[in-house]
């Protein structure tokens, strides 16, 4: 989890000279609990900061009804938050932390072309593309609902008061 963190901020300072907020469309959905929004293009780096800055990261895709839900509100020309850990290596990380499960790689990809590609797009047809972290992409953010305490953790806590309450009487008697 640090470790990931480190590289995100590695790949932002190495992109970010000029650090800018970066805006969003005003496009944006909800799938499964999630809040999904849509930044203006901007390099990967830039996005997932803007994407932290909104308490999400870029879109972790777990299965291909998530794939397919991003495909048909956000479209192409779009990074998800899907990142190669270091130059010219095989292993790509979920930005967010998520495990890697589902892929959806289109074909002959990812060729890392030109031996720096360690951002991923989005195609038209969902299909994932490997691609410089500096190319200008629209961010699909996704934020996960912060949990609250639940009525039956709340319950119980407020029955142990009155337990207790009723203890100290009993004691008084
Ligand atoms: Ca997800
Ligand atoms: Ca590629």
């Amino acid at each position: 989890m640090n470790l990931i963190k480190v590289l995100v901020l590695n790949v932002t300072l190495a992109v970010a000279c000029s650090a800018q907020a970066i805006g969003t469309t005003g496009v944006s959905g909800d799938f499964n609990g999630h809040h999904y929004v849509e930044l203006e293009d901007s390099s990967w780096g830039d996005a997932e900061a803007a994407a932290v800055s909104l308490g999400g990261h870029l879109v972790s895709i777990n299965g291909q009804s998530e794939n397919e839900f991003v495909r048909q509100v956000f479209g192409s020309g779009t990074w998800i938050g899907l990142m190669r850990i270091a130059d010219g290596g095989d292993t790509f990380v979920w930005s967010s932390g998520d495990a890697l499960g589902y892929t959806n790689w289109s074909s002959f990809e990812p060729n890392n072309s030109g031996g720096h590609e360690n951002a991923v797009e989005l195609y038209s047809d969902g299909t994932w593309n490997d691609l410089g972290a500096e190319q200008l992409r629209r961010g699909i953010v996704e934020i996960s609902p912060v949990p609250e305490p639940s009525v039956g953790i709340m319950l119980v806590a407020g029955l142990g008061i009155v337990g207790a309450m009723a203890r100290r009487r009993q004691k008084a008697a």
